[in-house]
Parts: structure tokens; C-alpha cells; sequence
């Protein structure tokens, strides 16, 4: 019999016992026709959660509420869990960061939420706080993270669930990426995490907020707040556009009208000699002799003026220590070039054979900068260091060659791993 949680479709704390559910082969479902203010005010639910909150889950044995004990029951319903560790120690580490995910994450994004979308009152100095602590607690994660691909151990655990279950309201709703990016481990965190099948199956695509909402005025203001408020709610955007978008157009906001997606600007570039499919294909199909046939093909058909190469070295190779892991997140960035398909072709290049392992590429793209829609959507180009290739020095073209052939030796080093992007 399936377990039924009672919350609505976005409920972000109902997403962590659906997602450990599909790690655990349990069934979780949620209830259908649930409506928020009006299911969880009726005498039955109050029985199963006498404050009125959602989630509840609904087991044979009676109910549950507060969304990590749900979530821990649906994790303990497997025997031997691999989402609560295999040892005691890990064990202690993943309540350890459920609780701070809870309260250092969640709770400091709730106190700057809330006032946004007027379920409080918004208070200046308490919306600060609770950003510089929220701040203080992503630092501590970033420096957890910059040698941790997971929060505990080598896979997912229920702390890496409950972690992004909440790191998704800040990410979908306040925290742009001109926020996040000073905390570059838990943006590869967060975006790895939400792209696993068992997340991206509850989630579905994950967009990051473009900017923080204005705030807005909290349905039942305290009347002598009332005017104080009013007056910060007419302050308060013009503050937040010049804080978040240094060069927002004047009227941009959250009540425009939806613009037709505009086109992207590659496809106004004058029209090149270079068919990237017809390269990608000869790549793939290339079998023997891939020198002769390849690589001079590819210089002949090669636009310099429609595309440009590049190399990029990962900034942070003191960390891949682990084969797997780090071949995980090429992997990661890779899927995450999708978007990039009709305008580019890479190579990456995991090298060593022992850790650290370094990660070098190099990237085909249409234009001659790299396109800033892969910049502003793919937050690994940060992760890299990134070197235009000079293509009159012939030293630079055989590197070029020799990425694209995944020569071996690769700068006097054995290949633990070559993966291509086309
Ligand atoms: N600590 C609780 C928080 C529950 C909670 O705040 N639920 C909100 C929706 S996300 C709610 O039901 N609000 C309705 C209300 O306050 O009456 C948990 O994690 O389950």
C-alpha cells in the first residue's frame, strides 16, 4: 500500500520524503486534490497535525508530521539504508547537517522569504541578518564542500536530500546567481544534486532565480507598522534592482508581461562555412587513421571567423583525489552543456594515473567569445580557467590535435579518462 503525504504539489518539504522514497523503492504519493489553507484546516487533519502544517504522512500506523521525520521514516524503511551511512559516525554527520540545513539554511532563508511574498512583515534589519547569517552558513558549507562531493561520504545520504530540498526555495526564489557565485562549491553541490534521476524525477528542471522578488505587503500588517511599511515596500525594489542588477533596464519586474523568448544572438551571426554537425559526425565516424582523416579535416573545414577555440583548466584539481568522483563531475558539466549542443563540440580530458587527477578541455563554440548564455547558465565555466587558443601557434594547434585525438601521453601523463561533448 502506498504512503500518502498531504501537502500540495510544490511543497518543497514534501520533496524530501518523495525523493528518499525513490532512492528506497518505497511508495510515496501525494494526495491528490489537496488544497493549501482548506485541507489542512479540516477536523481530520488537525488530528493528524494539530498545528495545521503540511506535510503529513499518512502510514498504516497512524500519521507523521514536520517533514525530516517524515523523511527519516520513508529513509529507515529499507533495512540498511545507504542514505543514513554506513557506519555510526556517519550517521552522527548526517543528523549534523540535517539539523543545520535546517537551521542554519532553511530557517534563514524562510526569515527573508516570508516578508517577500507577504506572509510577514518585512523589518530591514531582520531581513539583513537573516541574509548575513544565511551567508555565514553557506560559507561554512562552500568550505565543506570544496573537498566533498557529497555532505557525508562518497553517496547520497538523507543530509545531502534535506540539504537541497532547502537550498531549493533559496535558489529558485531568491538566491541569483550574482549571490551564489561567491559560494562556487555549493553551486556545483546543488546543481549535481538536483540532476540526479531520483531528484530531477520530484523536481523536475530547476531554473535559478533571476532576481529577488519586491516585497510585498503582509496580508495582516500591525497598524502601526502599516505606514512604516508601505513606505519600505515603495523604497524597496528600486533598492533591490540596484543591488542585484547593477544595469536592470528601469521597469523590468515581476508583473511584465512574458516576452517572447528572444532569439539567440549565434543564430544572427553571419552565416559560417563550418557545419558543426557535418565535423561532429566525421568525428564520430572516424574509426582508423583519425590523424589524417579527423583532425586535417577538421582544420579544413574550421572557421576562425564563425567560431573559436578554447582551452579550459579546471581551477581546483588539488581536490579530485577520488577517480570516480572526479569523472562524476565532468560528467555533471557536461550534461549540463546541453544547452549549448547546436553551438559547440569539447573535449575534456581527466588526466593522471593517481590522484589529484587534473582536468583539462577544450572547447569549440560558435563566435568568437564564449557564448554568454553558457556563462550565465552553466555555473561550471567558473569552475575553469579558460585561455583562447591561438591558432597561428603551431604549439597550440597540436594541443588542440592531441585533445581532439585524446593523445595519450597527454603532457607526459597517462589518460584515466577522455569524454566528449558533440
Ligand atoms: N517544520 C515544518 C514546517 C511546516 C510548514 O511550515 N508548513 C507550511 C507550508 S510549507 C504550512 O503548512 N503552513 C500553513 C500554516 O502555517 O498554517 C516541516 O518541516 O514540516
Amino acid at each position: 500500500m502506498a504512503l500518502v503525504i498531504h501537502a500540495g504539489k510544490t511543497n518543497k518539504n514534501s520533496f524530501k520524503a518523495l525523493i528518499a522514497a525513490e532512492y528506497n523503492g518505497v511508495e510515496v504519493k501525494l494526495i491528490p486534490d489537496f488544497e493549501m489553507g482548506v485541507s489542512n484546516k479540516t477536523p481530520e487533519f488537525i488530528k493528524m497535525n494539530p498545528i495545521g502544517k503540511v506535510p503529513v504522512l499518512e502510514t498504516p500506523d497512524g500519521p507523521i508530521f514536520e517533514s525530516n521525520a517524515i523523511a527519516r521514516y520513508v529513509a529507515r524503511l529499507k533495512a540498511d539504508s545507504p542514505l543514513f551511512g554506513s557506519s555510526s559516525i556517519d550517521y552522527g554527520h548526517i543528523e549534523q547537517w540535517i539539523d543545520f540545513a535546517s537551521l542554519e539554511i532553511d530557517s534563514n532563508i524562510l526569515t527573508w522569504y516570508r516578508p517577500r511574498i507577504g506572509r510577514a512583515a518585512y523589518l530591514p534589519p531582520v531581513e539583513e541578518a537573516a541574509i548575513a547569517a544565511l551567508k555565514r552558513a553557506l560559507g561554512a558549507l562552500n568550505t565543506h564542500l570544496a573537498s566533498n562531493t557529497y555532505l557525508v561520504g562518497y553517496f547520497v545520504t538523507l543530509a545531502d536530500i534535506i540539504m537541497t530540498c532547502n537550498l531549493l526555495l533559496g535558489f529558485t526564489k531568491l538566491m541569483t546567481r550574482s549571490f551564489t557565485s561567491e559560494f562556487p562549491h555549493v553551486e556545483r553541490y546543488f546543481w549535481t544534486l538536483v540532476n540526479q534521476p531520483n531528484f530531477k524525477k520530484i523536481l523536475g528542471e530547476v531554473k535559478q532565480a533571476e532576481s529577488v522578488p519586491p516585497v510585498q505587503s503582509a496580508k495582516k500588517p500591525d497598524e502601526s507598522a502599516k505606514q512604516k511599511h508601505k513606505d519600505e515596500v515603495k523604497k524597496e525594489p528600486k533598492k533591490e534592482a540596484e543591488k542585484e542588477k547593477p544595469k536592470a533596464v528601469v521597469g523590468e519586474g515581476e508583473d511584465e508581461a512574458p516576452k517572447p523568448k528572444p532569439k539567440n544572438p549565434l543564430d544572427l551571426l553571419p552565416p559560417s562555412k563550418m557545419i558543426l554537425d557535418e565535423w561532429k559526425r566525421l568525428y564520430s565516424n572516424t574509426k582508423t587513421n583519425f590523424r589524417e582523416v579527423a583532425i586535417k579535416g577538421f582544420w579544413d573545414m574550421y572557421d576562425p571567423e564563425g567560431y573559436s577555440l578554447w582551452f579550459c583548466n579546471y581551477k581546483y584539481d588539488d581536490e579530485n583525489t577520488v577517480s570516480f568522483v572526479t569523472l562524476n563531475k565532468v560528467g555533471g558539466f557536461l550534461q549540463r552543456m546541453d544547452l549549448a549542443r547546436k553551438y559547440a563540440f569539447g573535449k575534456m580530458l581527466v588526466i593522471g594515473s593517481e590522484p589529484p587527477f587534473k582536468v583539462k578541455g577544450l572547447w569549440l563554440f560558435r563566435g568568437q567569445e564564449i557564448p554568454k548564455f553558457v556563462l550565465d547558465e552553466c555555473y561550471d565555466m567558473e569552475l575553469y580557467e579558460w585561455r583562447k587558443v591561438d591558432i597561428s601557434d603551431e604549439a597550440q594547434k597540436e594541443r588542440v590535435n592531441q585533445m581532439i585525438e585524446d593523445h595519450e601521453p597527454f603532457e607526459g601523463e597517462a589518460l584515466l579518462d577522455a569524454k566528449c561533448f558533440k
